[in-house]
Protein backbone atom coordinates (compact mmCIF):
# COMPACT_ATOMS: atom_id res chain seq x y z
CA UNK A 1 0.00 0.00 0.00
CA UNK A 2 1.43 3.37 -0.81
CA UNK A 3 2.19 6.13 2.01
CA UNK A 4 -0.73 8.55 0.97
CA UNK A 5 -4.06 7.71 -0.08
CA UNK A 6 -6.24 9.91 -1.74
CA UNK A 7 -9.77 9.14 -2.39
CA UNK A 8 -10.72 11.12 -5.47
CA UNK A 9 -11.50 11.34 -9.03
CA UNK A 10 -10.22 12.58 -12.19
CA UNK A 11 -12.97 15.03 -13.02
CA UNK A 12 -12.76 16.65 -9.22
CA UNK A 13 -10.36 19.77 -8.86
CA UNK A 14 -10.46 19.50 -5.54
CA UNK A 15 -9.07 16.47 -5.40
CA UNK A 16 -6.09 17.26 -8.58
CA UNK A 17 -5.14 20.08 -6.24
CA UNK A 18 -3.96 17.04 -3.61
CA UNK A 19 -3.10 14.99 -6.66
CA UNK A 20 -0.47 17.56 -8.16
CA UNK A 21 0.93 18.61 -4.48
CA UNK A 22 2.24 14.73 -3.99
CA UNK A 23 3.18 14.41 -7.71
CA UNK A 24 5.32 17.51 -7.65
CA UNK A 25 6.59 16.17 -4.28
CA UNK A 26 7.57 12.99 -5.38
CA UNK A 27 5.34 11.17 -3.09
CA UNK A 28 4.48 7.66 -2.65
CA UNK A 29 0.39 8.14 -3.40
CA UNK A 30 -2.24 6.36 -4.47
CA UNK A 31 -5.41 6.58 -5.68
CA UNK A 32 -8.40 5.22 -4.09
CA UNK A 33 -10.67 6.14 -7.22
CA UNK A 34 -14.59 7.44 -5.84
CA UNK A 35 -17.71 6.51 -7.94
CA UNK A 36 -18.78 9.85 -7.79
CA UNK A 37 -21.44 9.88 -10.33
CA UNK A 38 -22.80 6.86 -9.23
CA UNK A 39 -23.63 8.59 -5.70
CA UNK A 40 -20.75 6.89 -3.85
CA UNK A 41 -20.15 10.00 -1.50
CA UNK A 42 -24.28 10.28 -0.99
CA UNK A 43 -23.97 6.99 0.59
CA UNK A 44 -24.57 6.99 4.16
CA UNK A 45 -21.92 3.91 4.61
CA UNK A 46 -19.49 6.20 3.16
CA UNK A 47 -20.09 9.31 5.07
CA UNK A 48 -19.93 7.05 8.52
CA UNK A 49 -16.65 5.13 7.59
CA UNK A 50 -14.93 8.43 4.94
CA UNK A 51 -16.04 11.45 5.28
CA UNK A 52 -19.42 12.80 6.96
CA UNK A 53 -19.32 16.18 4.83
CA UNK A 54 -19.93 14.06 2.12
CA UNK A 55 -17.05 15.61 -0.07
CA UNK A 56 -13.74 14.66 -2.13
CA UNK A 57 -10.69 14.76 -1.33
CA UNK A 58 -10.04 12.77 1.50
CA UNK A 59 -6.46 12.07 2.14
CA UNK A 60 -5.50 8.92 4.38
CA UNK A 61 -1.71 9.02 5.71
CA UNK A 62 -0.47 7.32 8.93
CA UNK A 63 -3.76 6.08 10.53
CA UNK A 64 -5.08 9.46 9.53
CA UNK A 65 -8.06 10.80 7.77
CA UNK A 66 -7.55 14.76 6.62
CA UNK A 67 -10.63 15.99 4.32
CA UNK A 68 -10.65 19.84 2.81
CA UNK A 69 -8.22 20.22 0.54
CA UNK A 70 -6.52 23.36 1.81
CA UNK A 71 -6.20 22.03 5.08
CA UNK A 72 -4.75 18.30 3.23
CA UNK A 73 -2.69 20.73 1.03
CA UNK A 74 -1.38 22.69 4.64
CA UNK A 75 -0.74 19.45 6.03
CA UNK A 76 1.75 18.06 3.61
CA UNK A 77 3.56 20.54 2.90
CA UNK A 78 3.99 20.05 6.37
CA UNK A 79 5.54 16.28 6.18
CA UNK A 80 6.75 16.51 3.08
CA UNK A 81 8.49 19.95 4.02
CA UNK A 82 7.51 21.20 0.03
CA UNK A 83 5.13 24.41 -1.07
CA UNK A 84 5.00 25.91 2.38
CA UNK A 85 5.32 29.24 3.87
CA UNK A 86 8.55 30.71 4.72
CA UNK A 87 7.44 32.07 7.92
CA UNK A 88 4.19 33.15 9.62
CA UNK A 89 3.22 36.13 7.52
CA UNK A 90 3.80 33.92 4.35
CA UNK A 91 1.84 31.45 5.90
CA UNK A 92 -1.04 33.31 6.51
CA UNK A 93 -1.18 34.92 3.04
CA UNK A 94 -1.33 31.45 1.81
CA UNK A 95 -4.15 31.25 4.12
CA UNK A 96 -5.97 34.14 2.20
CA UNK A 97 -5.34 32.79 -0.99
CA UNK A 98 -6.38 29.39 0.19
CA UNK A 99 -9.59 30.74 1.67
CA UNK A 100 -10.29 33.20 -1.50
CA UNK A 101 -9.64 30.24 -3.62
CA UNK A 102 -11.97 27.86 -1.34
CA UNK A 103 -15.36 30.76 -1.37
CA UNK A 104 -14.66 32.96 -4.50
CA UNK A 105 -12.61 30.73 -7.11
CA UNK A 106 -12.65 27.19 -7.13
CA UNK A 107 -16.21 27.37 -6.03
CA UNK A 108 -18.26 29.35 -8.46
CA UNK A 109 -16.05 28.36 -11.20
CA UNK A 110 -16.17 24.49 -10.40
CA UNK A 111 -19.67 24.41 -10.25
CA UNK A 112 -20.06 26.45 -13.62
CA UNK A 113 -18.08 23.92 -15.00
CA UNK A 114 -20.22 20.88 -13.11
CA UNK A 115 -23.20 22.11 -14.79
CA UNK A 116 -22.30 23.46 -17.98
CA UNK A 117 -19.51 21.56 -19.00
CA UNK A 118 -20.04 18.14 -17.25
CA UNK A 119 -23.85 17.98 -17.17
CA UNK A 120 -24.09 19.82 -20.20
CA UNK A 121 -27.62 21.80 -18.71
CA UNK A 122 -27.14 24.55 -21.35
CA UNK A 123 -27.62 28.42 -20.82
CA UNK A 124 -29.97 28.96 -17.22
CA UNK A 125 -29.60 32.21 -15.17
CA UNK A 126 -28.08 30.04 -12.99
CA UNK A 127 -25.07 29.11 -15.31
CA UNK A 128 -25.31 32.58 -16.36
CA UNK A 129 -25.03 34.18 -12.54
CA UNK A 130 -22.20 31.36 -11.67
CA UNK A 131 -20.08 32.44 -14.73
CA UNK A 132 -20.58 36.11 -13.25
CA UNK A 133 -19.23 35.40 -9.91
CA UNK A 134 -16.20 33.42 -11.47
CA UNK A 135 -15.10 35.63 -13.94
CA UNK A 136 -15.12 38.27 -11.18
CA UNK A 137 -12.50 35.70 -9.04
CA UNK A 138 -10.63 35.25 -12.41
CA UNK A 139 -10.18 39.32 -12.53
CA UNK A 140 -9.16 39.43 -9.16
CA UNK A 141 -6.39 37.28 -9.75
CA UNK A 142 -5.58 38.20 -13.10
CA UNK A 143 -4.74 41.41 -11.48
CA UNK A 144 -2.85 39.90 -8.83
CA UNK A 145 -0.60 37.88 -11.21
CA UNK A 146 0.33 40.75 -13.36
CA UNK A 147 3.47 41.58 -11.79
CA UNK A 148 4.42 38.36 -9.89
CA UNK A 149 5.73 34.78 -10.90
CA UNK A 150 3.24 32.92 -8.16
CA UNK A 151 0.18 33.57 -5.99
CA UNK A 152 2.35 34.43 -3.14
CA UNK A 153 6.34 34.96 -2.26
CA UNK A 154 8.50 34.51 -5.89
CA UNK A 155 8.21 30.39 -5.91
CA UNK A 156 5.54 28.00 -6.03
CA UNK A 157 3.35 27.00 -2.73
CA UNK A 158 0.40 25.77 -1.52
CA UNK A 159 -1.82 29.14 -2.54
CA UNK A 160 -1.07 28.60 -6.31
CA UNK A 161 -1.86 24.49 -6.08
CA UNK A 162 -5.35 25.12 -4.67
CA UNK A 163 -6.16 28.08 -7.32
CA UNK A 164 -4.77 26.05 -10.32
CA UNK A 165 -7.06 23.30 -9.18
CA UNK A 166 -9.95 23.67 -12.24
CA UNK A 167 -7.85 25.96 -14.01
CA UNK A 168 -6.14 23.06 -15.87
CA UNK A 169 -9.65 21.62 -17.11
CA UNK A 170 -10.23 21.64 -20.58
CA UNK A 171 -14.25 21.02 -20.23
CA UNK A 172 -16.64 24.59 -21.94
CA UNK A 173 -17.32 27.15 -19.42
CA UNK A 174 -18.38 30.39 -21.36
CA UNK A 175 -15.20 31.81 -19.96
CA UNK A 176 -12.53 33.16 -22.88
CA UNK A 177 -9.55 32.16 -21.34
CA UNK A 178 -7.79 34.44 -23.69
CA UNK A 179 -8.81 37.25 -21.49
CA UNK A 180 -7.09 36.10 -18.64
CA UNK A 181 -3.21 36.02 -20.51
CA UNK A 182 -1.53 36.27 -16.85
CA UNK A 183 -3.55 33.07 -15.38
CA UNK A 184 -2.45 31.77 -18.72
CA UNK A 185 1.35 32.49 -18.20
CA UNK A 186 0.90 31.30 -14.46
CA UNK A 187 -0.81 27.95 -15.30
CA UNK A 188 2.15 27.80 -18.26
CA UNK A 189 4.65 28.42 -15.25
CA UNK A 190 3.18 25.19 -12.79
CA UNK A 191 2.89 23.37 -15.36
CA UNK A 192 6.83 23.78 -16.16
CA UNK A 193 7.81 22.06 -12.79
CA UNK A 194 9.11 18.70 -13.03
CA UNK A 195 6.54 16.16 -12.65
CA UNK A 196 3.84 18.37 -13.39
CA UNK A 197 0.47 15.95 -15.17
CA UNK A 198 -2.55 17.83 -16.78
CA UNK A 199 -5.42 16.18 -14.38
CA UNK A 200 -6.80 12.79 -16.40
CA UNK A 201 -2.83 11.59 -16.44
CA UNK A 202 -2.93 11.67 -12.82
CA UNK A 203 -6.37 10.76 -11.89
CA UNK A 204 -8.89 8.65 -14.36
CA UNK A 205 -12.54 9.66 -14.83
CA UNK A 206 -14.98 8.60 -12.60
CA UNK A 207 -16.97 5.47 -13.58
CA UNK A 208 -20.46 6.98 -15.04
CA UNK A 209 -19.20 10.25 -15.22
N1 LIG B 1 -13.94 22.92 0.13
C1 LIG B 1 -13.87 21.53 -0.25
C2 LIG B 1 -14.77 21.30 -1.46
C3 LIG B 1 -14.83 19.83 -1.79
C4 LIG B 1 -15.89 19.54 -2.82
O1 LIG B 1 -16.84 20.31 -3.05
N2 LIG B 1 -15.73 18.39 -3.47
C5 LIG B 1 -16.71 17.96 -4.44
C6 LIG B 1 -16.04 17.12 -5.53
S1 LIG B 1 -14.90 18.10 -6.46
C7 LIG B 1 -17.71 17.09 -3.73
O2 LIG B 1 -17.32 16.08 -3.16
N3 LIG B 1 -18.98 17.47 -3.76
C8 LIG B 1 -20.01 16.69 -3.17
C9 LIG B 1 -21.17 17.53 -2.74
O3 LIG B 1 -21.07 18.77 -2.79
O4 LIG B 1 -22.17 16.96 -2.38
C10 LIG B 1 -12.43 21.15 -0.56
O5 LIG B 1 -11.68 22.04 -0.97
O6 LIG B 1 -12.04 19.99 -0.34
Amino acid sequence: MAEFRLHGFGESGNAYKVALMLALSGADWELVPVAFFKGATREESWRANVNSMGEVPVLEHRGETLTQSGIILDYLATVLGKFGGKGEKEAREIWRWVLFDNHKFSSYYATLRFLYGLQKTGETPITEFLRGRAKSAFHILEKHLADRKFVVGDRLTIADLSLCGYAFYDEETGINRADFPNIEAWKARIAATPGWKPPYELMPRAAGG
